[in-house]
């Protein structure tokens, strides 16, 4: 070792020492703990910013954080990544189930492996974790935006902007995935409820895609010409379903309210084709989900659900810094 490395060590010994930490507990701290986040996708701004609040969390813990996903929010995609990090055996795994039900075998293994799993933005299961009740308890926690809530607030962002009656529908993703299924159930309930003259059409699937979502606006809009409004439930449904509003030269004619808060998002607040974004706090929800695994590695007990909030972002507000904080990172 090069003298002035060897000094280096024996100062950062002392040091050590002197505040009666024994010195080899100190040193094997660092990274002691490897965290692994599993995102839906990789290349969506939601998880992203997710990863950016992970990171900030596991740099001021201390802790190593990997982040390993896959191209697509599919769990035909999304299982064999989970495998291979089970195999790297993670101090815990944090990661957002593309299915509620498809997922739950394959991170029993995790949980079988004595890996502790907590679940980010989607669910397995119910979501009510450490109940003793059904096969999917395992996790230890669920951290994420409450997304019954965040459909009730599009719901009624949207009857606001279309004057309370008219037609609309929601563009979605597929049946399964417990947040957009919950935005879903959320936004139908509250125009049963508040908005009686709104009438909901079918929901439109697009797979995540947002040129079918495009394509599926312009068809719905091709048999109901009078359709006011349409729910974009999550990032790539909002994107696609304001592009199709805006090819069908619908632009304020129909009215668009968006889950998610990507750049591009914004930009079509301030264009006029997108009247509301309900924007998720991702980078908290990743934040709170290392300080989660951390405190239970270290033998904390952990709260079974953290609630993060919203930022609705319309034409009035989205020039502020504070809210503009919550625009998604790319
Ligand atoms: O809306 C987010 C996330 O909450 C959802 O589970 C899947 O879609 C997004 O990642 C946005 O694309």
């Amino acid at each position: 070792m090069e003298r002035r490395s060897v000094l280096k060590s024996a100062m950062a010994m002392a040091a050590v020492a002197a505040v009666g930490i024994p010195a080899s507990t100190a040193f094997a701290q660092e990274k002691k703990y490897s965290i692994a986040l599993i995102p839906g996708l990789t290349t969506d701004a939601f998880y992203i910013t997710m990863r950016k609040g992970a990171q900030a969390a596991a740099d001021a813990l201390g802790v190593e954080l990997v982040f390993q996903g896959g191209p697509e929010f599919n769990p035909v995609v999304q299982v064999p990544v989970l495998d291979a990090i089970i195999a790297r055996k993670p101090s815990a795994i944090l990661i957002a189930p593309t299915d509620t039900t498809q997922l739950v075998q394959p991170l029993r293994k995790a949980n079988d492996a004595g890996i502790p799993v907590i679940t980010v933005d989607t669910f397995i299961g119910t979501g009510k974790y450490q109940t003793g009740a059904g096969d999917a308890d395992f996790p230890l926690s669920y951290i994420a935006s409450d997304n019954v809530l965040g459909g009730r607030m599009a719901a009624r962002a949207l009857a606001n902007a279309m004057g309370g009656e008219g037609k609309v529908y929601v563009s979605n993703v597929k049946p399964g995935i417990s947040t957009t299924d919950q935005r879903e159930e959320g936004f139908k309930a509250e125009m049963k409820e508040a908005f009686p003259k709104v009438a909901v059409l079918e929901t439109q699937f697009n797979e995540n895609d947002a040129n079918k979502a495009a394509s599926q606006l312009q068809a719905v809009f091709a048999r109901n010409s009078d359709l006011k409004g349409v729910f974009g439930a999550n990032l790539f449904s909002a994107l696609g379903a304001g592009n199709g509003v805006q090819q069908a030269g619908q632009t304020g004619n129909i009215k668009v309210v968006a889950f998610d808060a990507p750049g591009s998002i914004v930009d079509n607040i301030k264009s006029g084709l997108v009247d509301v974004a309900i924007a998720q706090h991702p980078a908290e929800i990743g934040y709170y989900g290392v300080v989660s695994a951390f405190a239970h590695l270290t033998g904390q007990s952990i709260p079974v659900s953290i609630g993060t909030g919203f930022t609705v972002i319309d034409k009035t507000n989205v020039a502020d810094p504070n809210v503009a904080k919550y625009i998604y990172s790319e």
